[in-house]
């Protein structure tokens, strides 16, 4: 029994509004989806497992629309999904009228249910968010009703809002495999009986690192699971380290210079840190205008020689400041009290 898992797709989403590519991202979600279906024709799989969140919220009728139509196009993939918590069945959900194709079964109701594919010996359980947080432990109980045939957990959550789940729970369950939705960052659990498929694209600058779904096969009861990446861009946080050596200039080419080595389509947020020249200024606009870069987080610190300046000022204001800071225990606030008095004393005579 071939199978694909994906979560976390937030089809609605337009990820880093404002930014000059935020318009290409919305499309590309839409874009990984489909290439998902695509996927499972050519492959021929059996089940397409939804783990969640497959919209980013509500979704709107059309949307319904388009999404049945691509999976109505699979001919031999069966369907089953669930509604997460940022597309959970509200009372004027579209979700809850909605009449899906023969293929795709969308267990909606609150409580557990399950279908049975006689064709594919395998039973998915599953249930929908009705609301947006459920802080029970809801899936800590739940076992599959018949053990002759294959059995999968359709599950959403795993925090302290969505319903946590605890980590063996495939062992204390029963079930074969349990697709879990909710947590954007793919991941394997109990021996990948268990697996977060991860957002399909990353929905925001904190979604790091690859996404994309989870291929799998269940044989024997075991299943063999592989990761697949599939998004079109990640975000990359990347911390520049700089001396009181370095320049605008210099850290400028070496932003820009990372950016080509690790493609020029991801997405970064850059965090500069160390000590830097006091006179020079590391213009965050234009180092965001270097490519598509979020955010420049500037936490260098100014490198003052206060030895030299203490000398220099003997018994005067600056001196005494300077000596005064000395005694105090050495924290981030002390430093830039320290730093930003300096400066201000110094002002007009440097
Ligand atoms: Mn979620």
């Amino acid at each position: 029994m071939k199978f694909i898992h994906i979560a976390d797709v937030h089809l609605g989403a337009e990820p880093d509004s404002g930014h000059p590519w935020a318009a290409r991202r919305g499309r590309e979600i839409w874009d990984s989806f489909r290439s998902v279906i695509r996927r499972a024709r050519v492959e021929q799989t059996d089940l397409l497992l939804i783990a969640g969140d497959l919209f980013h919220r509500q979704p709107l009728k059309r949307e319904l629309k388009e999404v049945d139509s691509l999976m109505a196009g699979l001919a031999r993939t069966k369907v089953v999904m669930i509604a997460g918590n940022h597309d959970y069945i509200r009372n004027d959900s579209y979700y809850r009228n909605f009449e899906w194709s023969p293929n795709v079964t969308f267990l909606r109701h609150e409580e557990m249910e399950s279908v049975y594919f006689p064709e594919l010996h395998t039973e998915v359980y599953g249930f929908s968010y009705h609301s947006q947080e459920i802080r029970e432990n809801r899936y800590d109980e739940i076992k599959p009703q018949k053990t002759d045939r294959i059995n999968i957990l359709l599950a959403h959550g795993g925090d302290d809002n969505h319903i946590p789940i605890r980590k063996d729970l495939p062992s204390v369950s029963g079930f074969d495999y349990i697709a879990l939705g909710h947590i954007h960052k793919p991941g394997m659990l109990a021996s990948g009986r268990m697996a977060y498929a991860g957002a399909l694209e990353p929905i925001d600058m904190n979604d790091t690192g690859p996404h994309g779904y989870i291929s799998g096969e269940i044989t024997n009861g075991q299943p063999q699971i592989t990761f697949v990446r599939a998004a079109s861009r990640e975000y990359i946080h990347k911390e520049c380290r700089i001396t009181p050596e370095d320049t605008f200039e210099t850290v400028r080419a070496g932003i820009e210079h990372y950016i080509d080595e690790n493609s020029r389509n991801n997405i970064y947020k850059i965090i500069i840190r160390g000590q830097r020249d006091p006179d020079i200024f590391l213009d965050p606009e234009e180092l965001q205008s270097l490519g598509n870069i979020i955010r420049v987080e500037d936490e260098t610190e100014p490198n003052l020689d206060y030895e030299k300046l203490e000398r220099e000022h003997g018994d005067d204001l600056v001196g005494r400041y300077i000596r005064r800071f000395r005694k105090l225990p050495d924290s981030q606030v002390n430093r830039d009290a320290l730093y930003y008095g300096i400066q201000a004393l110094l002002c007009g005579q440097r």
